[in-house]
């Protein structure tokens, strides 16, 4: 019997691509270029699965309906944004994601900001790497303590769960979150989080906010103008979400005027594009969507796409079917 084709848009972790060889025929995108959305039209014509990143805009003219030959999109990520999942539904093919497996890299990640920011890390490496250290003196580069400060998260899922235990339990920080549904007690409790239904309320009260929520057109500059100018004028924010939930200028003209303290981006609204006003702004961190770049990470998702898409051809319902 013939084995299924697959590809993969882009270069994936070694092991994986070898577990994948094992059982599929694979086509790698040899030089890992970001694929264009004529090549990978062509590849739901030509495979039997096709499996994308967030790199990767995967809308109807993609997914198309004429000669499609792939029966599923096996996402090598949990956010899933990028893929339009109602036209998969529509052209009967399956979509599925790697939950689970990246909730712990990506909550270093957000933790890793809020502490470059809050210690100003990023400018104080600027600092000593442009050889301009005057040397040490008491007032200088001062930063913000975490203890006994609220840390509000917008999103309260796996992620946010995960950033609430490390920020609670390891910096002694008070939790608060605004998200659609609240969360059972059991969960809660866990973190001593305190549930705000309205999400200006939950801003007006953070010393730190985090975002957590998913991508798409509901949470599209979520947090705007009229919302930044609501947070705390020491706040800090931290993105490690998608980009799009932020309107990129309206913080960069916040943190030019010093009307928050400053702000920890990993996503940006059209990467790898980052908006210009923020690259000079001494109050901010940037980083390049790091969220689940661990070595055990990109393994583990590749695993998780590769346990789907042997349940899907093995005629079962792979288990992080999302379409
Ligand atoms: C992934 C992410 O690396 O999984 C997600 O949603 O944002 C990232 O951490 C990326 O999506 C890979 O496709």
């Amino acid at each position: 019997m013939s084995r299924p084709h697959i590809l993969l848009t882009r270069r994936w972790p070694a092991a994986v691509e070898a577990h994948l060889a094992e059982r599929y025929d694979v086509t790698v995108n040899a030089d890992d270029h970001p694929m264009s959305a004529a090549e990978m039209a062509e590849a739901m014509r030509t495979h039997d699965a096709v499996c994308p990143t967030v790199t990767d805009i995967f809308d109807a003219s993609v997914i198309g309906t004429d000669g499609v030959r792939a029966r599923i999109v096996g996402n090598y990520g949990v956010g899933y944004n990028h893929v339009d999942v109602e036209a998969c539904r529509r052209a009967g093919i399956t979509v599925t994601n790697t939950p689970d497996v990246l909730t712990d890299a990506t909550a270093d990640l957000a933790l890793t900001l809020l502490l470059m920011v809050a210690r100003r890390a990023g400018e104080g490496e600027r600092m000593v790497r442009a050889d301009a250290w005057p040397g040490w003196a008491p007032t200088q580069m001062i930063g913000r303590e975490l203890n006994g400060k609220t840390l509000g998260l917008i999103g309260f899922g796996r992620i946010a769960q995960a950033t609430a235990a490390r920020a609670h339990h390891g910096f002694g920080m008070r939790i608060a979150y605004s998200a659609p549904r609240r969360q059972p007690a059991a969960i809660e409790t866990a973190v001593l989080a305190r549930y705000e239904p309205s999400v200006d309320a939950l801003i007006e009260q953070s010393d730190f906010l985090s975002l957590h929520c998913p991508g798409g057109p509901a949470t599209h500059h979520l947090i705007n103008a009229e919302r930044i100018a609501r947070m705390k004028p020491g706040a800090i924010l931290i993105n490690t979400a998608r980009g799009t939930v932020v309107d990129e200028r309206a913080l960069a003209a916040a943190l030019a005027e010093g009307r928050i303290a400053g702000a920890g981006l990993d996503v940006y609204e059209t990467e790898p594009k980052v908006e210009p006003a923020l690259l000079g702004l001494e109050n901010v961190v940037l980083l390049p969507h790091l969220g689940s770049a661990t070595a055990e990470t990109r393994v583990a998702m590749g695993m998780r796409v590769a346990r789907n898409l042997d349940a899907f051809f093995a005629g079962e319902t792979p288990p992080d079917r999302i379409a």
